[in-house]
Order: structure tokens, then C-alpha cells, then sequence
């Protein structure tokens, strides 16, 4: 996967003929690979050329693994996500990730991208319909926008639930601003919405 979007479509390809699950491919393959390219970068190992590529490789792999799973007819949409990486942050790897996850599984998914003020979330969730609103951060800087995201949702739509994630927030983290769920992985994240909207 590093950063071979060739390389990406053939491995994915190859997951595919061996019968491997949509969401395991993304969940077995995607992500742990991602992980890896974070650390490296993180290193000095690799630089941003090999990270844009290797998210490009990623989102190729998402994308076809979504049309899968679309021709299979499997997905009759379960109720709306609207995610977000909060205003400030540019980090959207690990939160297109969790779109995939969640659109994957059956959930329609309004994803506004990353640098996203509070209150076009807020006016995205209304627009909606929105049962739930995902929040990512990743900077100990730009955490303090999901508290004040939380806090304007949580006045004008009270049936709305918050969830959030992200490298640097912690369950505790996301208690202390009020948000209804945390997950420190699209699994998880996956499993929360599963839980606040279908009760299961
Ligand atoms: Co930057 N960056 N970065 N960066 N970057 C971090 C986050 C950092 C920890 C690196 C470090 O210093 N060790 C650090 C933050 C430190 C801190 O505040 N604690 C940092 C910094 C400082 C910066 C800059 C300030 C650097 C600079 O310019 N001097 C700058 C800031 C830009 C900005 O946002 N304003 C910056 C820039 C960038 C790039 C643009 C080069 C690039 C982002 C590209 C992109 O996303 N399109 C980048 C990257 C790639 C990273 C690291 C190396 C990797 C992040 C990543 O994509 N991981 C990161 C260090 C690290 O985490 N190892 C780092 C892979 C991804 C799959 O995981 O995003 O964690 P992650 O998502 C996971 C979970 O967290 C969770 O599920 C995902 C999938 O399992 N999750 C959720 C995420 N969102 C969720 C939401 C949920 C639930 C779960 O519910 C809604």
C-alpha cells in the first residue's frame, strides 16, 4: 500500500477474489496500514510526497470497497452521520476512515470535510436530519473546538448525539466536554452509532 495506488487497487483486488469481507479489507488492510504511514512520517522515515500518496492509495481502496458492498445491495441506509474534523485541524485521514466505516455498515454519511467551523456542523446537522454528529481532532490545540461544538449542538438540537475521536482525546477527555460517545478507532465508532441509533 505505500502509496502505490496501482499497487493499492491490485492488493484490495486480491482481498476481493479471496471472498475477504468489504469492511475487513478496510478494517485489516486500510487502516493498519495507515497507522504504519503515520508512524513513519512521525520518524522522518517518510515525508509528505509518500503520505499524500499513501492517503491517495487508502481512499482508492475505500472507494472501490464501497462500490462493492453498494453492488451488493447490502446497504439500505440506517439513519445520517454528519462528520467533521473540527476548524483549525487538517487532519482527515483517520476521519474519512470512519466515514467509510460508517457508510459501509449502512449509514448515510454527510461528511463536511476537515477546517470545519462549529457552526456549519451545527446548520449541516439541522439540515439533515442528523442523528448523530462525528467530530474528529487531532491536535491538543484544536480539541477544545469539539467542546464548543458539543456545547451549541447540544442547545439548539437536543436530540442530536455527539461522538468524537482522534489521536489525542481520551474517553476522560471526552466525558469532560460532554460528548455522548468516544471511540479510539473506526470499529469502535462504527459500534456506537450502531448502538445510539439502532439500540444495538
Ligand atoms: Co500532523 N500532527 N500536523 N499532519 N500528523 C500529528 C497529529 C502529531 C501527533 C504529530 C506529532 O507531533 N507527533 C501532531 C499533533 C500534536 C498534538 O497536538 N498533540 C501534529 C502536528 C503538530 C501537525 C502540524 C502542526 C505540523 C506542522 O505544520 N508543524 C500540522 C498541523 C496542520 C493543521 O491541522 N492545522 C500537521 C500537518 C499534518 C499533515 C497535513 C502533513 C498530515 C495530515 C494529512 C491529512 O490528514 N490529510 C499530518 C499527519 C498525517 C500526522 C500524523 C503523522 C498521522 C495522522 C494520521 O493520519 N494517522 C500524526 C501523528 C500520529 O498520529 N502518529 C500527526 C492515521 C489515521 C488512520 O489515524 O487520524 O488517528 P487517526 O484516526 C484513527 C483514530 O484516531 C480514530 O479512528 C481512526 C481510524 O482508526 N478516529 C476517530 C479519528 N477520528 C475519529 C472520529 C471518531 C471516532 C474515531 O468519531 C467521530
Amino acid at each position: 500500500m505505500q502509496g502505490d495506488p496501482d499497487k493499492a487497487g491490485d492488493l484490495g483486488r486480491a482481498m476481493d477474489e479471496a471472498g475477504t469481507d468489504p469492511t475487513e479489507v478496510i478494517n485489516m488492510g486500510v487502516v493498519p496500514a495507515l497507522t504504519e504511514v503515520g508512524r513513519l512520517y512521525d520518524s522522518g522515515d517518510y515525508y509528505l510526497p509518500q503520505l499524500l500518496s499513501s492517503a491517495f492509495a487508502a481512499q482508492k481502496v475505500c472507494d472501490a470497497e464501497l462500490a462493492r458492498i453498494a453492488e451488493s445491495g447490502a446497504s439500505a441506509e440506517k439513519g445520517t452521520v454528519v462528520l467533521a474534523t473540527v476548524e483549525g485541524d487538517l487532519h482527515d485521514l483517520g476521519k474519512n476512515v470512519v466515514a467509510t466505516m460508517l457508510r459501509s455498515h449502512g449509514y448515510k454519511v454527510v461528511d463536511l470535510g476537515k477546517n470545519v467551523p462549529c457552526a456549519e456542523i451545527e446548520r449541516a446537522a439541522r439540515e439533515h436530519g442528523a442523528g448523530i454528529v462525528g467530530l474528529s481532532a487531532l491536535m491538543t490545540s484544536t480539541m477544545p473546538r469539539m467542546e464548543e461544538a458539543i456545547a451549541v449542538i447540544k442547545k439548539t438540537l437536543p436530540g442530536v448525539r455527539v461522538i468524537v475521536g482522534g489521536a489525542s482525546v481520551s474517553e476522560d477527555y471526552s466525558r469532560s466536554i460532554g460528548a455522548d460517545g468516544y471511540s479510539t478507532d473506526a470499529v469502535g465508532a462504527v459500534k456506537l452509532v450502531s448502538k445510539m441509533l439502532e439500540g444495538h
